[in-house]
C-alpha cells in the first residue's frame, strides 16, 4: 500500500505509522486478550503483533507429541479481526539460561535425530499459521549475550555452524513467502557483537542461505543510546540487502537521575529516527505498558521502559514517538526533507 502523503493532526499513533508506511510492533502474550483496557489501546496504538512467549519451542511444543496451539491461535484470530500483522518468534532459540527449548529437544545428540525434530517443529509451527503470520525469527540470539562468539547451543553443538543456514533452508521449505530473520541481542550495546551479527549476517547470505531479515532487539539497559550507533547497525546491515528492524525495543528510566521521562523519551526518538532513516520498515516495542514488562522481573520493579505509564497513561515516550512518525508521514516520499 503506498503510504498517503498527510495524516489528519488528530491520527492516532497507528494511523500515522499506517500514513508512514511503516509497521509499529508490540509484543504480547496471550492471557493479555481478557483485558479490554489492554487490547484497546493496542488495537489504537499498533499494526502488529509478536506473541511475547506463546510461540516458543518450549511452550507451543513441550513434548514430542504436545502441541499447545491455543494460545497463538488466539493471538493470530485477535490479529485477523483488528487488521494486525503477526511476526512469529521465535522458532529456535537456544540459551542455557532461558528455557526456551524443552528438555527433549536437549537430549537428542544424534544429528539426524536433531535435524528430524527441527524439521518436524518448524514446518508444523509454519504451516499452522501459513498466511497469518507473515514474518519469522527463525533463529534467535545465535550470537553470545555478552560476548562476540556464535553462542554454543545445542543446535550448534549436535549440527555445527551449519545449524543456522539448515534452520533457515527448512524454514523456506515450510513457508516459501514468509520472511525469514535473525534476531540478536545487545549489539547496539557491544561494539564487537554489532561486528559479529554484521559478520554473521554476511556469511549466510554468501553462502546463500535464505536471510531476508535481521532484527536488532535494542532492549536500551543503560536508558540511553549512543548517537550514531543504530544508524551504523542499520545501515551495515542493510547493506546485504536483508530488511532490518528494532525488534524488541524498551528503555528502563535510571529513577535516580533528572527528568526521567525526559530522558526516556529522547532515547526512544532516537531510536525511532536512526532507525527509520537509516532503512528499516519496522519498529516493535516489547511490551507498550509499564503494567505488564519483563524489565520487572529482570532489573527490578520502578524501571518504567515502555511508552504507557501502569494505568495505560501515554507518557513523554509515546509523544517522542507520535512526532516521529508523524514527521516520517510527511516525509513519506522519502526525500528527508519532512515534505
Ligand atoms: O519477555 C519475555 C519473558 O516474559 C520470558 O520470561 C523470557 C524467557 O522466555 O523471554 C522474554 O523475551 C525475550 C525474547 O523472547 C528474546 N529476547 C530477549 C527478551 C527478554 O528477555
Amino acid at each position: 500500500v503506498a503510504p498517503s502523503t498527510t495524516a489528519p493532526k488528530s491520527a492516532s499513533v497507528r494511523e500515522l505509522a499506517d500514513a508512514a508506511g511503516v509497521i509499529l510492533g508490540t509484543a504480547m502474550s496471550a492471557e493479555l486478550l481478557d483485558d479490554p483496557q489492554h487490547t484497546d489501546t493496542l488495537i489504537e496504538t499498533f499494526t502488529s503483533i509478536t506473541p511475547e512467549n506463546d510461540l516458543k519451542w518450549e511452550f507451543i511444543h513441550p513434548e514430542p507429541d504436545a502441541w499447545n496451539f491455543g494460545p497463538v491461535d488466539r493471538l493470530v484470530d485477535f490479529a485477523e479481526e483488528h487488521d494486525l500483522a503477526v511476526k512469529g518468534h521465535a522458532l529456535l532459540w537456544h540459551q542455557t539460561a532461558v528455557h526456551a527449548t524443552p528438555d527433549w529437544v536437549l537430549a537428542i545428540d544424534d544429528p539426524d535425530e536433531l535435524r528430524t525434530a527441527m524439521r518436524e517443529h518448524i514446518t508444523t509451527v509454519m504451516e499452522r499459521y501459513d498466511g497469518r503470520i507473515d514474518r519469522w525469527d527463525v533463529v534467535n540470539e545465535p550470537l553470545q549475550t555478552v560476548g562476540a562468539e556464535v553462542e554454543d547451543t545445542h543446535f550448534r553443538k549436535v549440527l555445527g555452524d551449519g545449524y543456522l543456514a539448515e534452520a533457515l533452508g527448512m524454514a523456506r521449505q515450510a513457508d516459501v513467502d514468509a520472511e525469514l530473520c535473525i534476531n540478536e541481542t545487545t549489539a547496539e550495546l557491544i561494539p564487537a557483537k554489532a561486528d559479529a551479527l554484521v559478520r554473521l549476517a554476511e556469511g549466510l547470505v554468501a553462502d546463500g542461505a535464505p536471510l531476508d531479515c535481521v532484527g536488532i532487539q535494542a532492549h536500551l539497559f543503560g536508558g540511553t543510546v549512543e548517537e550514531g550507533v543504530i544508524a551504523g547497525l542499520v545501515e551495515r546491515l542493510a547493506a546485504l540487502d536483508v530488511d532490518v528492524a528494532i525488534t524488541e525495543l524498551d528503555v528502563p528510566v535510571l529513577p535516580d537521575a533528572p527528568d526521567p521521562l525526559e530522558v526516556q523519551a529522547d532515547t526512544y526518538r532516537t531510536a525511532f529516527a536512526e532507525c527509520f532513516a537509516a532503512g528499516c520498515r519496522e519498529i516493535t516495542l516489547w511490551g507498550f505498558t509499564d503494567r505488564h514488562t519483563w524489565i520487572d522481573g529482570y532489573l527490578g520493579p520502578g524501571r518504567a521502559p515502555l511508552p504507557f505509564d501502569e494505568d495505560y497513561r501515554p507518557k513523554p515516550a509515546l509523544e517522542a514517538i507520535r512526532e516521529e512518525l508523524a514527521w516520517l508521514a510527511d516525509d513519506a516520499d522519502g526525500d528527508g526533507t519532512g515534505g
